[in-house]
This record gives C-alpha cells, structure tokens and sequence, in this order.
C-alpha cells in the first residue's frame, strides 16, 4: 500500500498489544505498511499478542516500531504523531471492560475519552502538514438500553455504564473534529468481536478457557453473572479488516460492524460444552460479583452500510467461533497438563 507520495503507508495503533491490535498490525503489515504502535510501561511483559511479528528495529527490512506511551499523555502523543507522520492513526487503546469500569469510572474516562480526544488533537496538529487519517474505536455499549432493534448507525445512544458514556464522548468529538477540522476521521461502531487472543476476564474467552480446563480435570467450576443477556458475537480478524477498509474509503463516515445475529450466554455456552462432549450445567454457579449495576439486555447490529459501501461482511459464525476458540484454548490446556504431571514428578 502507497500514499500519496508514492511510499509504503505508515500507520500507528494505539492499544497495538490488545486483541484488535494485535489483530490490525497482522494485516497493515501484511498490506505492506509501517507499523508503529504504542506501548504502556508495565512492570511484566505486556508484548505476547505482538511477539511473533516483532523483529529487531535495527533490522534493514523491520517494519513493527514499538514506542512508551499512554493516551493519558497528550504531550507524548503529539511529539510520536508528529515524528511518526502515519497516514493513518487507529485509536483501538482503551479502559475496555464494562464491569470494571463501575470500579474505575474516572481512569476508565482518563482513557477511553480524554484519551481519544489527545489522540485526535495530535491528528488535528499533523493535519495542518501531511494528512491523515483517524479511526476510532467506537462501540455497541453506546446503544446500552437499546430504542430500537436491530441497532444501526442512526439508533440514538443510551448508554449504561461509565465505559459507554466514555465511548459515547469519544464518538462525538471524533464526528466534531470530522466536521470542525475537516479530518478524516470514522468512527467504527464495532459489535462485541472475539478471538483465541480475547483477554481472558471477557464472557466468552473465560467460558472457553474454563471449559477446557475443566476438560482436562484442571478446574471444577465456573462462576459467571447474568446468562440471559445477549450479544451479537463475530471474530475479530473479521473486524480489524473492516476498520481498514473504513479508513481507505474515499470519505469518512461511521458504520456498524456485526453480524446480524444475537445469542444469550446460555447459548454460548451450549456451543462452547457441546464442542467438548461436556454439559455446562453440571459445571456452571452463579456468582453475584459478575452482575453489572445496570446491564445491556440486548445488542443486535444491522451491517448493511458498512456491506454496501465498504463491501465488507463478517464471515465466521457465532458456533464456528466459539469452536476456534475452544480449540485453540483446549491446546493450552494440554500443554498446562503436561507441566503440572512434570511438576508432580519432580516433586515425588
Ligand atoms: P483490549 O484487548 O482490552 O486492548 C486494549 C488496549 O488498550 C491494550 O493494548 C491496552 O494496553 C491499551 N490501553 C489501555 N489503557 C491504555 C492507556 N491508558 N494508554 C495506552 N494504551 C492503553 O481491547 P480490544 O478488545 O482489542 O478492543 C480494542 C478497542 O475497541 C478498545 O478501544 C475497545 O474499547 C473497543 N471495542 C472493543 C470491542 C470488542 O468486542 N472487543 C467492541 C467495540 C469496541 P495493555 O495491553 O497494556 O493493557
Ligand atoms: O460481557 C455477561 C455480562 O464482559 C458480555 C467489551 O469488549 O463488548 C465488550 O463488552 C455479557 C454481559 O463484554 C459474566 O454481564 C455474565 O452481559 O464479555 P463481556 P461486554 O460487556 O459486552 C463491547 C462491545 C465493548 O465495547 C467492550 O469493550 O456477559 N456476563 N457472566 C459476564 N461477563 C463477564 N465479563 N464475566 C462474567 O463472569
């Protein structure tokens, strides 16, 4: 892929070690691109989703930058998007679980909106010498107590936790700086997506990771909150495909990206146990930690905009998801065995 001037694009991705990151610096290195990424200090390794495309920068041919940063720093945002000049800035960093954002409302702010508004002011300073172009990581929590199913992009927001709320703001200033500034700059409202790299404290990424255990005489139970709500569950390599094409679209706009069909966590369940020949009812308890103060019943996504004028359509199902991710998760599983039999035996 070639800008304008005839060279490789460069992009830059904020939250490059999350699932979508990881995910969306895959394929902008795969298309040809300069991969920059940012990257919090933290006293582990915080690098594993990114570790196998990661080569020595010193390398002739390297292509993924790593740089220290935080979207709570607009100052070092601004000095790495002026040195950097990507033609393309993607905001995927964020605060971004719902649950822990009623016990962090006001980091979970810090990030997720006053983040997203230094991300776009660093766009805003670029823009006046090079162009570029902003995507921003928007969110179905923003429908929250749905006024209509199916959710498109013209469904008013009702959002119902402090991440939304954050989400909605972020929404806002990104169409407000398209306008004001005349940056290109879409705002992706993207439907829960999910992966083998989805954290592990996320519904479906814990039911998975658990189900294997369990498999495997690793772990008794699971404990979950409320199975009746619903989501609208597709792959997030199918997703981070979607937020590129947005940005190479010759003008910028916001689209839904889901796949038109909505299941309980019951059902998720079924898929996920049934794979493993294991009924989760002999396995699952209800603990009421997991409830929310207020939650989403109910999201569904109508993609067809982003269909009719990106051309993009999600293509793995919500059974042929949660069967990827249990195969992926039983692998670890065994190798977790395997250490623990090791371990027994130097013990004995
Ligand atoms: P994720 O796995 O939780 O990744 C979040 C990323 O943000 C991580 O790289 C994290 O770094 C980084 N981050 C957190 N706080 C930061 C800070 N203060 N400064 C810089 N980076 C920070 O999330 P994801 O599932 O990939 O989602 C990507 C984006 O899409 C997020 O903005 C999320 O809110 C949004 N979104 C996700 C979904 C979904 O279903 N996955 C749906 C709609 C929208 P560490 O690795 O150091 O924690
Ligand atoms: O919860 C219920 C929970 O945490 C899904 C983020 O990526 O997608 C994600 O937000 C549902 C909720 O995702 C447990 O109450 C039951 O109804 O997997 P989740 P989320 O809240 O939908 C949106 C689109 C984003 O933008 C967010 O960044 O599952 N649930 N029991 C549980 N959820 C969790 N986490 N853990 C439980 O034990």
């Amino acid at each position: 892929m070639s800008n304008a001037s005839g060279n490789p694009k460069t992009a830059l991705i904020t939250g490059i070690t999350g699932q979508d990151g990881s995910y969306l610096a895959e394929l902008l290195l795969e298309e040809g691109y300069f991969v920059h990424g940012i990257v919090r200090r933290s006293s582990t390794f915080n690098t594993d989703r990114i570790d196998h495309i990661y080569t020595d920068p010193h390398n002739a041919d390297a292509r993924l930058f790593l740089h220290y940063g935080d979207l709570t720093d607009g100052q070092n945002l601004t000095n790495l998007v002026l040195n950097i000049e990507p033609d393309e800035i993607y905001n995927l960093g964020a605060q971004s679980h719902v649950r822990v954002s009623f016990d962090n409302p006001v980091y979970t702010v810090q990030t997720t909106a006053v983040g997203a508004l230094n991300v776009l002011e660093a766009a805003r300073q670029l823009n006046r010498k090079k162009p570029t172009r902003v995507y921003q990581a928007s969110s179905s929590e923003m429908f929250g107590d749905v006024l209509e199913t199916p959710q498109t992009e013209k469904t008013p927001f009702q959002p119902q936790s402090p991440y939304a709320c954050a989400k909605v703001y972020a929404f806002h200033q990104t169409v407000n700086y398209r306008h004001a500034y005349d940056l290109f700059a879409c705002n992706g409202i993207l439907f829960n997506h999910e992966s083998p790299r989805r954290g592990e404290t996320f519904v479906t990424r814990k039911i998975t990771r658990a189900a294997t255990r369990i498999k495997l005489g690793l772990q008794e139970k699971l404990y979950l909150g409320n199975l009746d709500a619903k989501r609208d569950w597709g792959y997030a390599k199918d997703y981070v495909r979607g937020m590129w094409l947005m940005l190479q679209h010759d003008t910028p706009d916001d689209y839904v990206l889901a796949t038109g069909e909505t299941y309980t966590i019951r059902q998720f369940l079924d898929y996920t146990f049934e794979h493993l020949e294991l009924d989760w009812k002999d396995y699952v308890e209800t603990d009421p930690r997991y409830f929310r103060p207020t939650e989403v019943d109910l999201l569904l996504g109508d993609y067809s905009k982003a269909k009719n004028v990106l051309g993009w359509e999600p293509e793995t199902s919500c059974k042929e998801l949660a069967q990827l991710m249990v195969d992926y998760d039983l692998e670890l599983a065994r190798n977790e065995a395997v250490r623990a039999t090791i371990a027994q035996g130097k013990s004995a």
